[in-house]
């Protein structure tokens, strides 16, 4: 680690907040409102960041180390102070500044708004590599877009989600930098002219007739842990060419004026809140398009600028790492530059670009997979689409050669066919590698869904299992335990998980055993207290605290869980004086806009909850609670909180799941399937510290396969299930409306627009589930042993930290060299 040469003055740091608020308000600071008081803290803040953060990027000019640009739709960073804070080393310290001057550091926090500009797992994980490619010294940019509105807020109102816009700059980002000499001109429509370049002899393409916008950059700080790394999250604005004005109503173009300056408000209006999904819409095309371009023709700039304005070793000093296939026209506009921009003949431009571009597959979802309209892909980018077409045609060459006759190869793996723009194809068949996310799913990428793309180049397939930051997952969402680990083994662990292994010793000590649970005990009150703040729901600390968090998909099963604590429930109706360590339910997930199953789902567990709570003939035995608003922010004081990690996806869909990482770093139990990264997260801890249920990876893609699989035997042979299932229907959770949960019912048992009933086994698993939630109960009652078990997957995280994943990203893709910063 380098040293920090930033000295920090607590008097001076009250002057500069005190200060700020009488530049930014005229207001005293005892006078300001709280969103004045965090302004002011920011600001401050900031101020301890700006020397770091010119000395890195002077320092990357100077030595010209290679780069990794990080395309992303998403970066779901959540708020930036306490992080800031905590990775420049000086929490305490300003927490106690603050304190001097009468002001509390959690009210403070509390005030920003999240950054929203992701959906879950995905933009989640970007914004953890930020942390760790700081954290480890790595030269990186991630390139984003600046949405006005970032993820909705969710509502529940009547046990509906409602989704409420979110006007996260609506009091400004006073982290933010706006850089309006980085900007650049992005093309739309129109179409392409070409001609041969006599003197040259080359054939020259001109876009014609478009429409265009200027992409403005913003660039936020992120701050590596203990050193002088600031790196830059740069994230695109889009701001009218001409904004609207007489001279341009005067030459006639009033009609082209309108429409740019439509078309700028349009493309960064807002993110689009589906995961893995695809919707296919013509502005997220848009979208993509716009921050690609930017981001490239910023790079090649760039690079250009400090090597004589040679574009031919691009490779040696950039690469771009597609984050999902959302990016990846980054190929074909980088494709364009090379020759349209810098007169490179097409092998050259190719050569550079494979050598550049590298792509990272998120999930198997065949509904996820982005597959473009030619019609709309050509008539938005008529240049660019001009170049997937050669490269289409070069590809499909390359595959009759290879395979020779055999037509289905080429209907497999063609970048164009059938109508559509493929783009996980074109990201193989450009990029220098491809990565999954888990081992699992890496091999089911290799064996199954891109099988014959490994066939034909096995050597740019390899596995990047995922990782999360402790630095805000444990440092700064687990305070009390982060201290105590401290306590214990020193402070070595925030920068290097594994050390977390020293304390295996102490799961054998009684004392330290207590100490643990302590801990856990009162972040379950602090999460008590958050619930009945916002939910007014009582639930007892000493109940076990069973979580699921994530978005609400099918193939996650929040259906599984909710469906087994109507089980439950009738259980205990039917036998009150059941034996069962109490429990709370606790539930979080934002629904796609559009997902009706999902939003109706999210309505059953509310109206469950509603009867279950409300029930005092079974003694508070078990609790559900919706937390509303599920986000970073919040998500902080729950995976502290949390005995059960309920990661009960069906086998082969998740690809590798990150919070499952996130639970288990802060002291809980895994009750999941064999897939995505759970699958490592058993071989950490062993068999014995997790409870595993249902069908394998392998037998679930058997089933879909080669089918044998029909729900309505379970539902007629098993009474239990069929109690449940019908309640579905009867009213018992809907008196308002019986009818209000048939959709759900009907998607257990019946074949419905080409898709099988109980697509992801819900019912197939049930029992086994239940069984799992058995063990459970009754792990929970033997103290000791459960007290070893959290604590074992505690200090078995080590694996799962993202500054793991990132030194394999940076050594095994990318070739980077760290790059220490000095500040003079
Ligand atoms: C998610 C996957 O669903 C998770 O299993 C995985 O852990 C994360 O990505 C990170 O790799 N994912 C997502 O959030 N959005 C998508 N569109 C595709 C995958």
């Amino acid at each position: 680690m380098t040293d920090t040469a930033v000295s920090f003055s607590k008097e001076e740091f009250k002057k500069k907040v005190v200060s700020n608020c009488k530049s930014l308000y005229r207001k005293n600071i005892d006078e300001a409102d709280k969103q004045q008081v965090f302004q002011s803290v920011a600001y401050a803040v900031k101020d301890l960041i700006i020397d770091k953060w010119i000395a890195t990027h002077k320092t990357y000019d100077k030595e010209d180390p290679k780069v990794v640009y990080y395309m992303s739709m998403e970066f779901l960073m959540g708020r930036a102070l306490g992080n800031n804070m905590i990775n420049l080393t000086k929490y305490n310290e300003i927490k106690e500044a603050l304190e001097e001057l009468g002001l509390d550091i959690n009210v403070i926090e509390d005030q920003e708004p999240d950054a929203a500009l992701g959906n879950g797992g995905l933009g989640r994980l970007a914004a953890c590599f930020l942390d760790s490619l700081a954290t480890l010294e790595y030269p990186a940019y991630g390139c984003g877009i600046r949405y006005k509105y970032g993820m909705f807020k969710q509502e529940i109102k009547d046990g509906y989600q409602v989704e409420v816009p979110d006007n996260w700059l609506k009091d400004g980002n006073p982290f933010e930098i706006k850089r309006s000499e980085y900007k650049y001109e992005v093309k739309f429509g129109g179409y392409v002219r070409s001609y041969r370049d006599e003197a040259s002899g080359r054939d020259i393409f001109v876009q014609e007739d478009y429409r265009s916008v200027i992409a403005v950059p913003y660039d936020l700080p992120v701050i590596g842990y203990g050193n002088n790394t600031v790196n830059s999250l740069r994230i695109w604005d889009a701001e009218p060419v001409n904004t609207f004005n007489l001279s341009s109503f005067d030459k006639g173009d009033y009609q082209k004026a309108i429409e740019e300056e439509n078309l700028a408000k349009n493309i960064v209006e807002v993110l689009y809140p589906n995961d893995n999904h695809y919707a296919g819409k013509e502005l997220r095309l848009k979208q993509q398009y716009f921050f690609v371009s930017a981001s490239v023709q910023r790079a090649v700039d760039r690079y250009k600028s400090m090597h004589n304005g040679d574009v031919r070793k691009l490779y040696e000093k950039v690469t771009f790492q597609l984050n999902d296939t959302h990016p990846t026209v980054a190929v074909a506009e980088l494709m364009r530059i090379l020759m349209d921009e810098n007169g490179l003949e097409w092998d050259e431009a190719w050569d550079i670009t494979t050598k550049t571009v590298a792509y990272t597959n998120h999930t198997i979802m065949a509904e996820a997979l982005e597959k473009w309209p030619i019609e709309l892909f050509s008539r938005l980018l008529p240049r660019i689409y001009q170049i997937v077409e050669e490269i289409n045609r070069r590809f499909v060459e390359e595959i009759k050669a290879k395979y020779p006759g055999d037509q289905e190869k080429v209907r497999k793996m063609a970048v164009i066919y059938d109508g559509q723009v493929k783009m996980a194809h074109l990201a193989i068949c450009a990029g220098y590698s491809v990565n999954g996310v888990a081992k699992l799913h890496t091999e089911i990428l290799e064996k199954q869904e891109l099988k014959d793309f490994y066939e034909m180049m096995p050597e740019k397939f390899n596995n990047k299992t995922n990782g999360i930051t402790q630095r805000r997952f444990l440092l700064h969402a687990n305070p009390l335990l982060a201290d105590w680990i401290t306590d214990k083994i020193g402070d070595g662990w925030i920068t290097d998980l594994k050390q977390l292994e020293k304390l295996l010793v102490y799961v054998n000590d009684e004392k330290a055993r207590q100490e643990f649970m302590q801990i856990k005990h009162k972040n379950k009150v602090r999460l008590a207290k958050y619930i009945k703040e916002h939910n007014g729901i009582d639930v007892n600390p000493d109940s076990i605290f069973d979580v699921q968090v994530k978005r609400l998909h099918e193939y996650k099963r929040q259906l599984l869980n909710i469906l087994h604590i109507m089980y439950l429930y009738n259980e205990i109706k039917k036998n009150p004086d059941m034996d069962i360590v109490p429990r709370t339910f606790i539930f979080g997930a934002k629904a796609a806009a559009g997902y009706k199953i999902a939003k109706q789902t999210i309505k059953l567990i509310n109206n469950v909850a509603e009867v279950i709570n409300n029930d005092e003939s079974i003694n508070g035995k078990i609790k559900v609670v919706f937390i509303e608003n599920y986000r970073v922010s919040n998500a902080e004081i729950i995976f502290a909180a949390a005995d059960v990690s309920e990661q009960i996806s069906t086998a082969s869909k998740e690809a590798s799941g990150t919070g499952n990482m996130k639970f288990m770093l802060n002291g809980a139990m895994t009750l999941g399937t064999m897939d995505g990264a759970n699958v490592e997260i058993v071989q950490e801890v062993g068999a014995d510290n997790a409870v595993i249920f249902g069908l394998s990876s392998d037998e679930v893609i058997r089933y879909e396969n080669e089918g044998g699989y029909d729900p309505m035997e379970i539902f007629n042979n098993d009474q239990d299930i069929r109690e449940v299932l019908m309640e579905l229907i009867n009213g018992k959770y809907s008196k308002e409306d019986p009818e209000m949960f048939r959709d759900i019912y009907n998607s257990l048992l019946n074949t419905q627009e080409g898709r099988r009933a109980d697509t992801y086994f819900i019912l197939k698993d049930f029992c086994s589930y239940a069984d799992a939630q058995k063990k459970i109960d009754e792990r929970y009652r033997d103290e000791k042993s459960w007290a070893k078990t959290v604590m074992i997957n505690s200090f078995k995280a080590g694996k799962f930290s993202s500054d793991r994943t990132i030194e394999e990203y940076a050594t095994e893709i990318w070739k980077l060299t760290k790059t220490p910063v000095k500040v003079q």
